[in-house]
């Protein structure tokens, strides 16, 4: 069994937006301290630098298991920081390792993927979830993994409420069946983003993003309740 609390928003000050990693980040760390889990909901995924920042301040330089239509590498020389170039930091800042980190149910292009490995939506409707499943445990091992999924990784035919849809992605069944199939894997850290209900209908992108952070909650249980290992 996990306790589980709602910690609340995190608050910033609007005015000073350049400051609102480092008040994330430090949101993060006041509840990593606390030896508890963190599952983060919603907002630009670009929030995943400073959390994943706060991450491995605690735990060293960590897998990542990435769930997204996009890679989000892609360069910044500026250091602008946003929902498309976190990844790209990330790995400069030597926050993930790469060679030790999938991403999945990309559909679009990046001629520098950083040495992640990368299952294309593509690849994942030619050769089926299982081998899917197969490939992760091969490539995350044991390593400690945080696992930040964007929703716009699903198919706008089941996740319509997203500011960057992108056709062709994974089904929710399959989400969810893949997520199912990794019970054991060592799991840090949890976020769930991009998902916008302005642009929802009838809510069912919510009732999917409300589903995946369940299956996360039962995921960090199986491996630090249950002690289940691949
Ligand atoms: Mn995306």
């Amino acid at each position: 069994m996990l306790q589980i609390a709602d910690y609340g928003d995190c608050s910033f000050d609007q005015g000073r937006p350049e400051e609102v990693p480092n008040q994330i980040q430090a949101h993060i760390e006041t509840i990593l301290n606390t030896d508890t889990a963190v599952l983060s909901l919603g907002g630009d995924h670009f929030l995943t630098l400073p959390i994943l920042r706060a991450h491995v301040k605690k735990y060293g330089p960590v897998s990542l298991l990435h769930f997204d239509a996009h890679t989000d590498t892609w360069e910044d020389e500026a250091g602008r920081i946003d929902h498309g170039t976190m990844f790209f930091h990330a790995v400069k800042e030597g926050l993930v390792i790469p060679e030790e980190s999938v991403q999945v149910g990309i559909r679009t292009t990046n001629d520098e993927p950083l040495g992640f490995n990368i299952f294309h939506a593509d690849w994942i409707h030619k050769h089926g979830v299982e081998k899917l499943i197969d490939n992760i445990k091969n490539i995350l091992e044991d390593h400690k993994t945080y696992l930040t999924f964007d929703i716009d990784c699903v198919d706008p035919a089941f996740a319509p409420g997203t500011g960057t849809p992108v056709c062709g992605g994974l089904s929710s069944a399959q989400v969810l069946q893949i997520l199912r199939g990794l019970r054991g894997m060592n799991l840090i850290g949890m976020y769930l983003v991009e998902v916008s209900p302005p642009y929802d209908h009838a809510e069912i992108t919510s009732l999917l993003a409300a589903s995946i952070a369940y299956d996360f909650i039962a995921l960090y249980a199986a491996r630090h309740k249950l002690g289940e290992k691949f």
